[in-house]
């Protein structure tokens, strides 16, 4: 029997590899895909890129590994972080380990976890940890009559490995989050006419993405402990801090200001340029309308801009999307947007979608309708512990104590699970410290001669209210259509399920669970 079996191997899973092999633990990753990579291997739709920027959306637990890998822009596109992902690989010579092409099916706990693998195997292990992902199961909405489609459709996040050629062609693409966000200006790029079909208008701030040069690289490269050390301390993994200022007590001017210098500077920072913007609704509407006034300003067409103006959830409560050019497509003449909210879908038809406002003619759909996010990619897994299976316990949304294991499920651990903070960070920082801490757990296990772990039941109810109250300090939850909230799938339970109480705060909690013997686990 293995000591541990991993399901994934995008970030999360070469880094458990990793770790549990110095511990001296046999350990076996299983990956569905044909690559290592995870995100990074299935999302390859045009314009898809890193909302973090590149120099620590990285590993920091090897310092030459930190030294060495060079990174050429800003934000890095897709086939770069996959290039990282397999160097990753590669240099930890952690191939030998990993077993691509193998989907698990089923995972049932006897004493130690049986996995089932789409092929009929059987693998056994002492220990069990998910690196699913949060944003790997794809939501492609049932829209009747998409079998007729005569075109061809995609997913963004299953996203075909050969090339896709949109030239001359027309183009639909349903879903303005982030994701659709990053693929419309490059789609728009190349396709005869692209149609964008968008249900909730969205907050988006320039990525200000740009070519990184060497004297920038060196210094980080000379910097890194402290950039490290920057990310561990903040709320969010990211290296800089909030400004400790409050929107509401800066006059207009200064207010615009600071609105200016962080639209200027670009990206995931603007949401930093004031203290209160995620506390305090009178705080984020001035975000809000400033945003609103830079939409007016970049579209040409007042209607079309008017229909572009995000109006029913407060800025950055639901993930803010960055962009390069988004907006500024919409002036294009052969760019059009179609507000299904004035105009709702009906059907696809062979040529094309049909909403209320009448026909589109079409040669490609693109689905930017996002993900499952969270609780899909393991519920696709038949997991079963002693007493039922997690498609039961999570019937009415999920439930875990840290986001780290579920009561019920003895030995398994989740990674990035519901009810840890890792979608409201940087992810490779909380995939480090979730890591880590599961490591130090095994560790710990093995010297005191613990053979099973599992959260109580009062661990993870009490775990349970405090994900719903640090939800509830911020405005995150006004954001009704958000999959934070699981609102995107039809029929999901309406759960806040990331842990909104920042990611200093929940590790210095990991850590006093563990230094307090393990206290709101049982181990036998
Ligand atoms: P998101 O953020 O869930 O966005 C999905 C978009 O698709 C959003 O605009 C949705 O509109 C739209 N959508 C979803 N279903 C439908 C249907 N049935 N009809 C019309 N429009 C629909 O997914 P992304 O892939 O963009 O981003 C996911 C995360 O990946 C992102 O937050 C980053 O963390 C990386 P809605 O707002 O629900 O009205």
């Amino acid at each position: 029997m293995l000591d541990v079996i991993v399901i994934g191997a995008g970030f999360s899973g070469l880094c458990a590899l990793h770790r549990l092999r110095g511990l001296g633990m046999s350990a076996l990753v299983l990956e569905a895909g044909d690559g290592v990579g995870g995100t990074w291997y299935w999302n390859r739709y045009p314009g898809a890129r890193c909302d973090s920027e590149s120099y620590y959306y990285s590993f920091s637990f090897d310092e030459d590994l930190q030294q060495e890998w060079r990174w050429s822009e800003r934000y890095p596109a897709q086939p770069e972080v996959l290039a990282y992902l397999d160097h990753v690989a590669d240099r930890f010579d952690l191939r030998r380990d990993i077993r691509l092409g193998t989907t698990v099916v089923s995972a049932t706990f006897d004493e130690g976890w049986t996995v089932l693998t789409a092929t009929g195997e059987r693998l056994r292990a002492r220990f069990l940890i998910s690196a699913v992902g949060c944003l790997s199961s794809a939501n492609v909405p049932e829209l009747p009559g998409l079998d007729s489609f005569a075109g061809d459709w995609y997913h963004t996040g299953r996203w075909p490995h050969e090339d896709v050629d949109f030239t001359g062609r027309r183009v639909g693409v349903i879903g303005t989050g982030s994701t659709g966000i990053q693929a419309i200006p490059v789609i728009a790029e190349q396709a005869a006419h692209l149609a964008v079909f968008q249900r909730t208008p969205n907050f988006s701030v320039p990525a200000r993405n740009a070519p990184l040069d060497e004297e920038f690289q060196a210094q980080v490269r000379a910097e890194y402990g402290e950039i490290r050390a920057l990310q561990r301390e903040t709320s969010n993994g990211h290296p800089f801090r909030i400004s400790p200022r409050n929107a509401v007590e800066c006059t207009a001017e200064e207010r615009r200001e600071a609105y200016e210098a962080a639209w200027e500077r670009g990206g995931l920072r603007f949401r930093a340029a004031f203290n209160d913007l995620l506390s305090s609704e009178d705080a984020n509407d001035t975000a809000a309308e400033f945003i609103r006034g830079k939409i007016r300003e970049t579209v040409r067409d007042p209607e079309v801009a008017e229909r572009l103006l995000p109006r029913d959830h407060p800025f950055a409560a639901k993930r803010p999307p960055i962009d390069t050019g988004y907006f500024e497509t919409y002036n294009r003449d052969d760019v059009t947007l179609v507000d299904l909210r004035e105009t709702p879908i009906v059907e696809v038809t062979r040529d094309g979608l049909r909403t209320t406002g009448g026909e589109h003619p079409l040669d490609a759909l693109v689905f930017a309708t996002g993900f499952d996010a969270m609780t899909g990619p393991l519920l696709g897994i038949d997991v079963r512990g002693p007493g039922g299976t997690l498609a039961e316990k999570w019937r009415d949304g999920p439930r875990s104590y840290l986001g780290l294991q579920v009561a019920g499920f003895p030995n398994l651990f989740t990674i990035t699970g519901p009810g840890s903070p890792s979608v409201l960070t940087n992810m490779p920082t909380s995939i480090e410290q979730h890591v880590d801490w599961i490591a130090r757990c095994l560790e710990h296990m093995r010297q005191n001669g613990f053979h099973r772990i599992e959260a109580t039941e009062e661990a993870e109810r009490d775990w349970g209210r405090e994900v719903r109250e640090a939800a509830d300090r911020t405005l995150l939850p006004k954001a009704e259509s958000s999959w934070y909230l699981g609102a995107n799938v039809p029929g999901k339970p309406r759960v806040f399920m990331p842990y909104a109480g920042g990611l200093a705060h929940y590790a210095t909690l990991c850590d006093r669970a563990a230094h307090n013997d393990y206290e709101g686990f049982h181990l036998t």
